[in-house]
């Protein structure tokens, strides 16, 4: 499936200091030692993300910038992590639709030039709203999103399935739903309890959750996010027949079920319920996810299920905290 890769490419990785972003940084840098990776942010990143290799800090929604940074690196592969996250977006929505969507025009009109070759973009479940089928919610179906994220999310897709059709640009992308990380934290999403229960669980034993217990969204541990996000961009093109964004599926629970799955390894934490204004957005949210095309076109498989999951983040975490402690 990767003979055609071109690993001689330089990469470029917009939003690095960001919970995907700097977890994919670290991660092509493991794969690829030898290969020009260039990570950057509009802020500072972790030591780890910045120190090992290249960093610009630069403002991917000024062409100006993100011209330089490109030609100055000879940038053929693009990731633009960048985003505002859904509930973020509720608060600031002009910012929002500006950062979301100006940062993937930029990326994609340097695609259009050719001066770069393919970008990876990130979607989100977010492009589903309340009219749409919630279980097993399939690739295509009815997308009404209800939040300025969504919103702009499913224009960021339609842009590029536009600029591929029009202009032959190489794009690729999935939708993500809730990630599941102990390395860096997230920020401003509706779905971020599903990492805050764990760092409350380790610190008081307990957590008071902003959703309702019966609240089921798909999520996905960070590790299988990468691997995705890697796969899709390595597959040949000629295997990415969606060219607006792949439905992508991990686990899906309910904050009662992570709360009894953690239980298992912490059996006093406690967990308490009162939702708030991200109910609301929950609320118009798929709760499972169909994600055959994904597996047919470029061989996804996901493979961390619930408790491996909740594995993995108590023994990061408390590894985490072990550090911090020396
Ligand atoms: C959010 O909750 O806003 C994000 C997402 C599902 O895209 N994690």
């Amino acid at each position: 499936m990767y003979l055609f890769y071109d690993m001689s490419k330089n990469i470029l990785i917009v939003g690095a200091a960001g919970q995907i972003g700097s977890e994919l940084t670290q991660k092509l840098r493991e794969l690829h030692p030898n290969r020009p990776i260039v990570a950057s942010d509009i802020r500072h990143a972790d030591y780890a993300v910045e120190k090992p290799g290249v960093f610009e800090l630069f403002d991917v929604t000024q062409m100006d910038q993100l011209r330089a940074v490109v030609a100055k690196h000879q940038i053929k592969e693009v990731y633009l992590m960048a985003a505002m996250l859904s509930v973020t977006a509720e608060k600031y929505p002009e910012k929002a639709w500006q950062l979301n969507m100006t940062s993937l025009l930029n990326v994609l009109e340097l695609a259009k030039e050719k001066i770069i070759d393919t970008v990876f973009w990130p979607s989100s479940i977010a492009v589903f709203g309340r009219t749409t089928p919630k279980i097993e919610t399939p690739q295509v179906t009815i997308t009404e999103p209800n939040t300025v994220y969504g919103i702009s999310k499913l224009a960021g897709e339609r842009w590029c399935a536009y600029y591929h059709e029009k202009y032959g640009v190489d794009v690729r992308s999935i939708r993500y739903p809730g990630l599941i990380s102990w390395k860096t934290p997230p920020g401003g999403g509706t779905t971020d309890y599903a990492v805050d229960i764990f760092h409350h669980a380790i610190k008081t034993g307990k957590y008071e959750c902003f959703l309702t217990e019966n609240t089921k969204l798909p999520m996905m541990y960070m590790y299988d996010a990468i691997r995705a996000t890697i796969q899709i961009m390595q597959t040949d093109s000629s295997n990415v027949k969606i060219r607006s964004s792949y439905n992508l599926a991990g686990i899906s629970f309910s904050p009662k079920e992570i709360a009894s799955a953690l239980q298992e390894i912490i059996p006093d934490f406690k967990i308490t319920y009162q939702p708030d204004s991200r109910q609301t957005i929950a609320d118009t949210w798929p709760q499972s996810i169909d994600d055959q095309i994904a597996r047919k076109d470029w061989g996804w498989q996901h493979r961390y299920d619930l408790e491996a999951t909740v594995r993995e983040m108590i023994t990061g975490l408390r590894s985490l905290a072990a550090v911090k402690s020396i």
